[in-house]
């Protein structure tokens, strides 16, 4: 379990290293499960398998240098494809620790996602911030659970965090980045007197779980590196998140709930309640 003190720095900072929480035979059982559904040999198929720098907005990239043939593979909801997926989002410390980070005793899926960065020709993810991708959730005080399924290092493109921007707000539209991946905020006026937008590398090693706040501004750059760069997200909706159908998401031919309630269901499957 988190210690107070890690707890306290997920408060101040947005983002915190848990333990490794996976074994080696796990770990390999995942990696097993994600090129059968990379591949598309897995019987039942997750909601996306996508080269994300294809089809994700281009704006989101401006100014930052990119290669042709760079690749970002994103899965959604493998938990859909694969049981042992399903499972690691149900893993016990992950779930408590999670609960215990978003103060509630309830815990439905919102989504999961894969990001592999093959070696190489690994693309960049593009600084951003979670909430303000899912406007159909509220409120934004969900919280990510990632683990590497190999060492997340600089070299092969691992996440980098900025310290306290979770309490900034929503600022995606004033997020950008430089051309050699650094995050800066278009009008830093609007920012806290004391707000420093200073990126952080968040190395996580194969099997350790790394949480992040919804509104925490990360990224992460290209893969050129020989090894491979793979890890699954899950994000979490603690047991209040609602429903507010006010923009579009790849989850909402799922919804099957009303304006306003909370969003249960079976492609939200609770996975922790206290
Ligand atoms: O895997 C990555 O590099 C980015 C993942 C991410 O943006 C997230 O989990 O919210």
């Amino acid at each position: 379990m988190l210690s107070p003190e890690k707890a306290a720095e997920f408060k101040k900072n947005g983002f915190v290293k848990g333990e490794v929480v996976l074994s080696e035979e796990e770990v390999e059982k995942l990696r097993e499960e994600l090129d059968a559904v990379m591949e598309g040999k897995s019987v039942k198929k997750p909601v996306l398998n996508r080269n994300m720098l294809e089809e994700d907005d281009s704006s989101l990239y401006e100014g930052m240098k990119m290669t042709a043939n760079e690749k970002v593979v994103q899965i959604v909801n493998i938990w859909m494809a694969s049981e042992a997926f399903f499972e690691h989002a149900a893993h016990r410390t992950i779930c408590e620790e999670v609960a215990r980070l978003c103060e509630t005793d309830t815990l439905r899926i919102w989504h999961d996602q894969v990001q592999y960065k093959p070696p190489v020709t690994g693309g960049p993810t593009a600084w951003h911030q979670d909430h303000p991708l899912w406007p159909v959730i509220q409120p934004a005080d969900l919280v990510s659970a990632w683990v590497a399924l190999d060492d997340a290092v600089i070299e092969n493109g691992c996440m980098w965090m900025v310290p306290g921007s979770h309490t900034w707000g929503d600022h995606q539209k004033y997020l950008s980045s430089t051309a050699d991946f650094m995050p800066f905020h278009r009008k830093p006026e609007l920012l806290p007197p004391d707000a420093e937008v200073k990126a952080v590398p968040f190395e996580i090693k194969k099997g350790q779980v790394g949480y992040h706040h919804s509104l925490t501004w990360h990224g992460s750059p290209h893969n050129r590196s020989q090894r491979k760069r793979r890890a699954i997200a899950v994000h979490y909706m603690p047991g209040h998140t609602r429903y507010e159908p006010t923009g579009g998401h790849p989850l909402i031919p799922y919804v099957s709930v009303g304006k306003g309630e909370i969003l249960t269901g079976d492609h939200f499957p609770v996975v922790y309640n206290r």
